[in-house]
């Protein structure tokens, strides 16, 4: 994969290769941890992601291994030493949450974004693997952990409740309450990995899938995640899917007679087709 990159940032990795777009955590040494500015990169990466009308899918991962130990991750949520006293501090001395920000352009973005988990992904990294559209994970070195509870910086929103829809009630409980480690086959089995491959071939498998789902028709690709997304959102899921209800309006002959009525000043004339 001829993989360019975009944009250098400090805390993540940015490139593109034949539509895909690829955004990585980039702080190996400390499983890939997030601080605040981690999250502020990363929400420039995707909004670029989002906008950018050659890019058909993401691949979101982690680059490793650690030049310390050699072992591999995702991402291990939020750096506990960036915690102050009312949550993870910025350089500017602000708190924030705004990995939940990240949460959502993954969540409504128009477009597939996949989770390559390469080695640990835990607590708000495990959180962001669930809010992805699909996760392959590492054979050999995924592990998947939820260490929320151990150390009083919870998600209960998407990385619980939509964990629970995805894997059923019990187990998301079990994987909240005990915060054991599972590997890539168990979270197979339990539904929220999409497939375990060879770690040596993970990214090309990746990027093999989001060819695949490329050559799709983009439209369809994007009502069908956003169809998907709409029961569990509430009125922002029908708002997101309503945009797209009135862009496709705006291409009739309805919403051009309704617009240039307007701007001649006269009655529009719609034709009176009720289309049954
Ligand atoms: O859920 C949320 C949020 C939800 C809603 C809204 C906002 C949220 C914001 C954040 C979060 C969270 O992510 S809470 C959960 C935070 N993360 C953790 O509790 C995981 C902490 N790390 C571990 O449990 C383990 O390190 C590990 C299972 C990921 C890996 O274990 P391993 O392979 O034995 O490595 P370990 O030796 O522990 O770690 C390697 C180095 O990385 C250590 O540093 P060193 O001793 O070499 O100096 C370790 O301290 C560092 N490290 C690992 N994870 C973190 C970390 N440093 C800071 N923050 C970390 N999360």
């Amino acid at each position: 994969i001829n993989w360019k990159t975009v944009k250098e940032y400090e805390d993540i990795t940015y490139k593109k290769a034949g539509g895909v777009a690829r955004i990585a955590f980039n702080r190996p040494e400390i499983r890939n941890a997030f601080r605040p500015k981690t999250t502020s990169e990363l929400l420039d990466a995707f909004q670029d992601a989002h906008e950018d009308t050659s890019i058909g899918c993401v691949l979101l991962s982690g680059e490793g291994p650690s030049t310390k130990d050699g072992k591999w991750a995702f991402c291990s949520g939020g750096d506990q030493t960036a915690r102050g006293h009312q949550g993870y501090v910025g350089e500017d001395g602000y708190h924030r949450l705004n990995i939940l920000e990240v949460q959502r352009l993954i969540r409504f973005m128009p477009k597939a974004v996949i989770a390559v988990v390469p080695g640990w992904a835990v607590g708000g990294g495990h959180s962001l693997h669930v809010v992805c559209d699909l996760t392959l994970a590492s054979k050999e070195h995924a592990i998947f952990k939820q260490t929320d509870a151990d150390v009083t910086s919870f998600d209960a929103g998407y990385g619980s409740a939509y964990l629970a829809k995805m894997v059923g009630q019990k187990r998301a409980r079990e994987i909240f309450f005990l915060g054991r480690n599972y590997s890539a086959q168990e979270a197979y089995e339990m539904g929220m990995v999409n497939a375990v491959i060879p770690h040596a071939e993970l990214e090309d498998t990746a990027y093999e899938w989001a060819q695949e789902i490329m050559a799709k028709s983009p439209t369809s690709i994007k009502m069908l995640k956003f169809a998907m997304n709409l029961t569990d959102d509430g009125m922002v899921g029908q708002q997101v899917f309503a945009g797209e209800v009135t862009r496709l309006a705006y291409m009739t002959e309805e919403a051009k007679e309704g617009r240039d009525a307007f701007l001649e000043k006269r009655k529009p004339n719609f034709d009176k087709k009720w289309i049954p």
